[in-house]
Order: C-alpha cells, then structure tokens, then sequence
C-alpha cells in the first residue's frame, strides 16, 4: 500500500516545462470524426448478452468525471448538451448513483452502452472504497445516495440483493485530472489501491481517462492536437500507468467540454477514442464472460434482455 502511495507523491517537478517531441508518439487521424461517429452508431451487442454494457467512472472529485458523460452525450447528439450536472466548486458534487443513457441523435433510441457516475474519493468527505465495490457487483439501486460516513449494508433500501447481468459493470474507469494529479492526495490513493485491487479480482477490466488536458499544458492549450506531442502528457499518462497497473494504450488523454457553445472536430476525435477503446474492451470482456452463469465471480440471475 506505501509502496503505492510513494509512487503517486508529488510528482510536480517531473512535469516541467520540457521542448515538445518533434513527431506525435501516438497516430491519431484527426480527419477522422465522421469515421468514429459512423463505427459508434454501428455497434451492437451480440443477441442475448446483454441491454448495454455498464461503463463505471471513479476518480478524485473535480476530475471530471460528470463532465465526461456529458461530453460523449454533446458529441453523440451533435450538440454541447449537459445531462449530468457538474461542479463549479472545489466539494465533490455528484452524491447519487445514477445511470445516464445516451441517445443516438434521434429521439429515444439509444446506443447499448450506460455510464455510471459516482460521488469523488476525496478522504472523509470522499466515497467509501466498499461502495464502489458494491456498484461493480450491481447492488446499489438506482438513485442511491452516497454516505461518505458509512457504506450501504446489505439490509439497507437502496441494497439489491438480486442483480442480473445488466446492473453489474463490464468495465471501469478512472478519470484523473492533469491538474491535480501532481498534487493527490495519500487517502486519495489509498482508496484507488483498493479499488483497482478490487476490479482486478472480479476480473473487471480497467481504463483511465486524463482530463483538463487543455489546462496543464501550454502547447495543449494552444491546440489539442499538440496531445501527442506533449512530453508532460505523456509523462503523466506513463505516471498513471505505473501508479493503476493501466497499459499505456488504455490510458486516454483528453479535453472535456466545459464552457464551449459549439462542438469542435478535434476535441471530438479525442472522447471518440477513448470512448471506442472502452467499448471495444467491455465488450471483448462481456463476450468472453457469456455462456458462464458466473459473472464476477458470483452465481447471477438470468440476463434480461
Ligand atoms: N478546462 C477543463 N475543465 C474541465 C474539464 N473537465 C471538467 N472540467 C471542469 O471541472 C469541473 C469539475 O468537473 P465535474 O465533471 O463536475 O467533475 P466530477 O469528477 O464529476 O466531480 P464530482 O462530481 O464533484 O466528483 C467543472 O467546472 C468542469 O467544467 C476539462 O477537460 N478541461
Ligand atoms: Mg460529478
């Protein structure tokens, strides 16, 4: 647990000012968004697997998480849209469990992928490690609201005790933002030791998304397309590796939207590939877990699809 907690410690100096790399180490097609868009609404679950895959975000508070949904949310209805409501002050926001369908751009269909959007790890004020393990087995009910002081018990209203394969997580994400990663804090990290421990026992795979990318960065901040030149990103995305055990190739930088009025390409091409890799490992996952009756090490209910 030290061991983890030292490797994540003020990192501030690493992240000086350093000459950009001269080539991006990362190809991305920036001209590639219609492409994205096209492959997203395409996809489809296999018959009989599932309703949708359940992608869980987790992180500090701040990181950005809200923020995230509502961006895959703007770039899949074309527009700047704000289904989960996010934070304009330094205390964690969100405090309810709650699931976020996305729809497709045309009115009530939806793509079969939720997001679920939980209350920030920060200390005593954070949530509980045992809660996040309960929401990645599927037993916390919709609208469950989150009580820093003391996780759900099993004899609680908001506990359900029968989840089928649709409450429970295929895949699990946690969203750092650049800005506060030098700065994290020790319980902070604690609860993620746990957390990713936890994941890995219930054989859950793992992404991470390193948001406010345009706020830690000057040549970011200048375009977005400088992401992959950034010798400060990609120490960062290579720190988050180290401290989760995430490869690199699962680690996804990007720029939420927070105060623009219209969509841009660029920022777009970075939420789609993050948002395809997700997808993609959920449902590698989902697929190699089917014709078990056995899902997170747990006998499960039927799938109701
Ligand atoms: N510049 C910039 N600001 C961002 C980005 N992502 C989020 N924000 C802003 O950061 C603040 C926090 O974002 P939220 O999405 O509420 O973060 P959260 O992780 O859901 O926070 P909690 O619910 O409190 O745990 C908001 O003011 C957002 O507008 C980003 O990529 N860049
Ligand atoms: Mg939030």
């Amino acid at each position: 647990m030290l061991k983890f907690v030292e490797k994540f410690r003020d990192n501030s100096e690493t992240y000086k000012k350093s000459a950009p790399l001269k080539k991006d180490w990362i190809n991305i097609n920036w001209g590639a968004r219609e492409e994205e868009v096209k492959w997203l609404n395409s996809f489809s679950l296999e018959e009989g697997t599932k309703k949708h895959l359940r992608i869980l975000l987790y992180g500090p508070a701040g990181s950005g998480k809200s923020s995230f949904i509502n961006s895959v949310d703007s770039v899949c209805q074309n527009r700047i849209t704000y289904p989960a409501a996010v934070s304009s002050s330094g205390d964690t926001w969100t405090t309810m469990y709650k699931t976020h369908q996305i729809q497709k751009g045309i009115a009530r269909q939806y793509h079969p992928f939720v997001f679920n959007d939980v209350m920030g790890l920060e200390g005593i004020r954070g949530v509980r490690e045992e809660d996040i393990k309960h929401a990645m087995q599927g037993h916390l009910k919709e609208g469950y609201k989150f009580n820093a002081k003391s996780p759900l018990q099993p004899s609680d209203e908001g506990y359900n005790k029968n989840p089928d394969r649709n409450d429970m997580v295929d895949i699990l994400v946690c969203v750092v933002s650049a800005n506060a990663l030098p700065m994290m804090k020790d319980d902070t990290l604690n609860k993620m030791n746990v957390i990713t421990t936890a994941a890995r026992d219930y054989d859950i795979p793992q992404m991470a998304i390193l948001t406010n990318i345009d706020e830690t960065c000057p040549l970011v901040k200048k375009s977005i397309t400088n992401v992959y030149k950034s010798k400060r990103i990609r120490r960062m995305m290579e720190e988050l590796q180290s401290k989760l055990g995430i490869p690199l190739t699962n680690i996804f930088p990007l720029k939420n939207y927070h105060e623009e009025h219209d969509l841009n390409s660029d920022i777009d091409m970075l939420i789609l590939k993050a948002l395809r890799q997700i997808i993609q490992i959920a449902n590698d996952r989902l697929n190699k877990a089917e014709g078990s009756c056995f899902y997170l090490g747990k006998e499960c209910a039927p799938v109701v699809c």
